[in-house]
C-alpha cells in the first residue's frame, strides 16, 4: 500500500486534512469503511470467487475450496454466510448470472461439461456440454 498523506489527530487538523485530500482529487473513505476493509475469509488454498450471489446489487465476498468442491459466500444484503458444495477436485469455479435473474449463480467447468447450480430438472441435470 502507498502512502498518499499523513492527517492531524487534532479536530481541526483532520477536517483540514481531510479537505486537503479531496480538493487533490484522493478519495476519502468513512472510519466505518476503513474498519470493513479487511476480511479474514478463507484459507491459503482457496480460490476468490466474488461475486453478487445475493442479488442486491454489492459484491459478496466468497471463496471456493478446490479440494472438497465447497462455496463459502459471505451475502452482502444479510452478512450472514452460506456453504454450498457444488464441484470436485479439478473443477475450475466459473459463476456467472446464467439465467439473468440479477444473481450469481454457482458453477464449476469440468472437461468441456459447464455444472450450474441449482441443477435444473430436465434431462439435462443443469449440465451444459459444449
Ligand atoms: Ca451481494
Ligand atoms: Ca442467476
Amino acid at each position: 500500500m502507498k502512502t498518499i498523506g499523513i492527517i492531524p489527530r487534532h479536530p481541526f487538523g483532520l477536517i483540514l486534512g481531510l479537505i486537503g485530500l479531496v480538493s487533490a482529487g484522493i478519495i476519502v473513505c468513512k472510519p466505518v469503511a476503513l474498519a470493513r476493509a479487511q476480511v479474514d475469509w478463507g484459507i491459503a488454498q482457496d480460490v476468490p470467487v466474488p461475486a453478487d450471489y445475493d442479488g442486491d446489487g454489492r459484491t459478496d465476498i466468497a471463496v471456493y475450496r478446490p479440494s472438497t468442491g465447497t462455496w463459502f459466500i459471505i451475502n452482502s444484503s444479510t452478512g450472514g454466510w452460506r456453504t454450498q458444495q457444488w464441484g470436485v477436485p479439478g473443477d475450475i469455479p466459473v459463476p456467472g448470472d446464467y439465467d439473468g435473474d440479477n444473481r450469481t449463480d454457482i458453477a464449476v467447468y469440468r472437461d468441456g461439461t459447464w455444472f450450474i447450480f441449482p441443477p435444473s430438472n430436465d434431462a439435462c441435470e443443469g449440465c451444459w456440454d459444449y
